[in-house]
């Protein structure tokens, strides 16, 4: 008798890729996890206080009345064999040192941006840039937003043409399941040498 399952039934073990998702104050990041987390997403949310309120700029998103103060935790399989460990970073500056922490091992990272306030932006953009890891810019279109084309906002933040850049709703699973299979799909490419197509 034969006891065991053959090799060849064994399940493939999924490739597992850590991503980031980071960007400004207030931008989704939490958001876009929380839509896309197969497991309940693992947050440090803290509350907004009267104290923070000349450093914490709530401009365009008044309702918020928490901010992230470590880091957001999630996982999405993509696919059978690819799976994403998500980190989303805090926001505000003062929590910058946490940054080189959660970047450690990252894959690639998205870039969330809201046009309403795309300067909070750039120090995302150039921490990814001068570190080389790969990353998609994401605008996130809150309602109310002004909608500027795609290279509007490539040229206002100085973006090289192979960086994608697409608009999401971080609030809608496949919006930013989207998201995510563009960093997957232009990180895999940097270490390739082409593009590879992640379908799921
Ligand atoms: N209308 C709209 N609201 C959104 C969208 N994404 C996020 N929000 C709201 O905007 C606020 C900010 O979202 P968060 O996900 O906490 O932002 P964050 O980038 O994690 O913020 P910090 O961690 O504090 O930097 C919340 O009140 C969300 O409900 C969006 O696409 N559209
Ligand atoms: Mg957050």
């Amino acid at each position: 008798m034969v006891f065991g399952r053959s090799s060849s039934r064994r399940p493939v073990e999924p490739v597992t890729l850590k991503i980031l998702v980071a960007g400004g104050f207030g931008v989704g990041k939490t958001t876009l996890v929380g839509a896309v987390s197969e497991i309940k997403p693992l947050r440090t949310e803290e509350t907004l206080s009267e104290v923070g309120r000349p450093v914490d700029n709530t401009a365009g998103v008044e309702n918020k009345t928490t901010t992230t103060v470590a880091m957001d935790f999630g996982r999405i399989t993509l696919r059978d064999d690819l799976v994403l460990y998500l980190f989303g970073t805090p926001g505000q500056d003062r929590f910058w040192f946490l940054w080189d922490e959660l970047a450690q091992g990252a894959l690639g990272a998205v870039v969330l941006a809201d046009t309403r306030r795309l300067e909070d932006s750039f120090a995302a953009v150039d921490y990814f840039e001068r570190r080389g890891i790969p990353f998609t810019v994401a605008v996130n279109c809150f309602e109310g937003a002004d909608r500027f084309p795609a290279e509007s906002v490539r040229g206002a933040l100085d973006l090289d043409s192979e960086v994608p850049l697409l608009l999401c709703d971080a609030r809608e699973r496949e919006s930013a399941k989207m998201v995510l299979v563009s960093v997957v799909e232009h990180a895999l490419a940097r270490v390739g040498g082409q593009r590879p197509h992640v379908t799921t």
